[in-house]
């Protein structure tokens, strides 16, 4: 495959994964996942992880799944690429794992002595994709689908975890300059 399809094929793949976390950052509030515990003299995981912000991430990220399968033939057509679609268990997996992910970072953070809202280089830019990928494997392998592999391969991982990163930046940048984010990380 060209690169023009990599690149179009991991960004479509990768889209039930993106829209998770700048939903949650839309629906974010009321009760955090811990529940205010703390470990040590930090928070398990503090304020910035709601149960509202989660749900409503995972929910939007299925249901972009959901849609992009209607839309699927279509855009294959008009991008001249086969792009995949996404089995219902993909398409559960690749948002919650997301967030399962941004959640483990903030785990990570607090352990870390990191405040909420601090940035943490790196882990900020690929926690979801770390936690996406591996549940979607997860799925993949329970369900026995070949989705994954098929989906997933060398050059479009590559593409993924190179690309991931910018657009993480940009959007977040994009949020705080019109007022959604407190930060622009
Ligand atoms: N959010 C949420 N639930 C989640 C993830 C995010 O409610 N599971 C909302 C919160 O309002 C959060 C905002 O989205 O403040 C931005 O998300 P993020 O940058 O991940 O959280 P931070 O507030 O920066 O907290 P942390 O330092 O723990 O990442
Ligand atoms: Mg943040
Ligand atoms: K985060």
């Amino acid at each position: 495959m060209e690169l023009f399809g990599v690149v179009v094929t991991a960004f479509w793949a990768m889209l039930p994964a993106y829209i998770p976390n700048n939903a949650a950052v839309l629906a974010g509030g009321g009760r955090p996942i811990d529940g205010g515990r703390t470990m040590g003299d930090s928070r398990l995981l503090g304020d910035g992880k709601t149960w509202r912000g989660t749900l409503v991430g995972w929910l939007a990220g299925a249901a972009l799944a959901v849609g992009l399968n209607a839309l699927e033939p279509g855009v294959s057509d008009a991008v001249g690429i086969a792009l995949p679609t996404f089995p219902l268990a993909i398409a559960l997996a690749l948002p919650l794992g997301a967030m399962l992910g941004d959640i483990g970072a903030s785990f990570l953070k607090r352990r870390s002595g990191r405040e909420r809202g601090a940035p943490f280089p790196g882990v900020d830019q690929l926690d979801f994709v770390v936690g996406s990928l591996l549940l979607a494997s997860i799925a993949d392998f329970a369900a026995s689908l070949s989705w994954f592999a098929d989906t997933f391969t060398a050059p479009v991982l590559a593409v993924v975890l190179l690309m991931t990163p910018m657009l993480h930046v940009s959007t977040n940048a994009l949020a705080y300059a019109v007022g959604l984010k407190d930060e622009p990380w």
